[in-house]
């Protein structure tokens, strides 16, 4: 079990909402696609308030997702990630640089929220806790991420970024089965039509100083460029794109590797 759903659960969507149209991206907002951030949520509401959290599936949230992401496309500047959540986000620059999932509003809204409908609460959302699995229904806690995933893959067009992490430890591999990435979105990205995903491009990281375990073309990665280039995608992959490796050393400035980056930079 995990905490329950996050206090102030409502009034954090909505502000979240109102801060994303009006503070973050006021420029992007113009009178004909502001959303109505109350009626967003209340969306949100019905489709969990109230429920039993194990029968949620994979149309739960869908006249969520279909409200919040209403005519939006994310062309050339679509950014996923898988084990690599800080870097990424660190790089994407809050959707100034490109867009994560997680730049857009249908999931800025939520991210990092935890929450669960219970039918037998007064409330109707359980805030002491929620279950983080629930035993016969593996779609209950892909509810929400899962269709985000899809949703979100569905809408990037032109050439798109996914940024791989080729330290990982525990049996775990650069490209994993049963990640949201591999099961929600390299499958949904579009393949026909004005939309289409034209380009994937891999850009594969290695934490300063740890062992590298896999680089373009090895193992889980090749397995990737086959399953990306026998569908039709142009594909290409980067180790450690030096962008990425300087904002990796910012936080590990006292990494051997990143006392070399530092020399270096002081020569150039
Ligand atoms: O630092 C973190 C973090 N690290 C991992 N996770 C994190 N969430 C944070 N808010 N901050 C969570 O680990 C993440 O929310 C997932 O639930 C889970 C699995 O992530 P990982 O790294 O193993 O990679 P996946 O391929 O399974 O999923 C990442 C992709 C990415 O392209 C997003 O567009 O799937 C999308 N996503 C899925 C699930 C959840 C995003 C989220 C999210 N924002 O919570």
């Amino acid at each position: 079990r995990t905490n329950g759903t996050t206090c102030g659960l409502k009034e954090i969507m909505i502000g979240r909402c109102y801060e994303y149209q009006f503070v973050k991206y006021p420029s992007a907002t113009n009178q004909h696609n502001i959303k109505n951030c109350t009626a967003l949520y209340e969306t949100f509401e019905s489709a969990v308030r109230y429920k039993s959290h194990c029968n949620m599936n994979m149309s739960t949230y869908k006249d969520y997702f279909d409200l919040a992401l209403a005519g939006v496309h994310v062309i050339n500047r679509a950014m996923f990630w898988s084990g690599t959540y800080a870097v990424t986000h660190a790089y994407s620059g809050s959707g100034l640089n490109y867009i994560t999932l997680e730049d857009t509003l249908a999931a800025a809204m939520v991210n990092g929220l935890v929450w669960c409908g219970n039918e037998n609460h007064t409330e109707g959302f359980d805030f002491n806790s929620c279950p983080n699995n629930c035993k016969d229904n593996r779609w209950a806690d892909l509810a929400f991420w899962g269709l985000a995933s899809k949703t979100f893959a569905q809408l990037a067009a032109g050439e798109i970024f996914v940024i791989l992490n080729g330290s990982q430890l525990h049996g775990r591999s650069a490209f994993r089965n049963n990640s949201y990435f591999s099961d929600f979105e390299l499958p949904n990205f579009r393949r026909h039509g004005e939309y289409r995903v034209t380009k994937i491009n891999a850009l594969v990281l290695h934490s300063p100083d740890e062992k590298v375990m896999e680089r373009c073309g090895e193992k889980s990665l090749r397995l990737l460029e086959d399953l990306i280039t026998n569908n039709g995608f142009e594909y290409a992959c980067k180790d450690d794109p030096e962008e990425l490796i300087l904002i990796m050393c910012g936080n590990q400035w006292e990494a051997r590797e990143c006392q070399i980056a530092r020399r270096v930079l002081r020569q150039a």
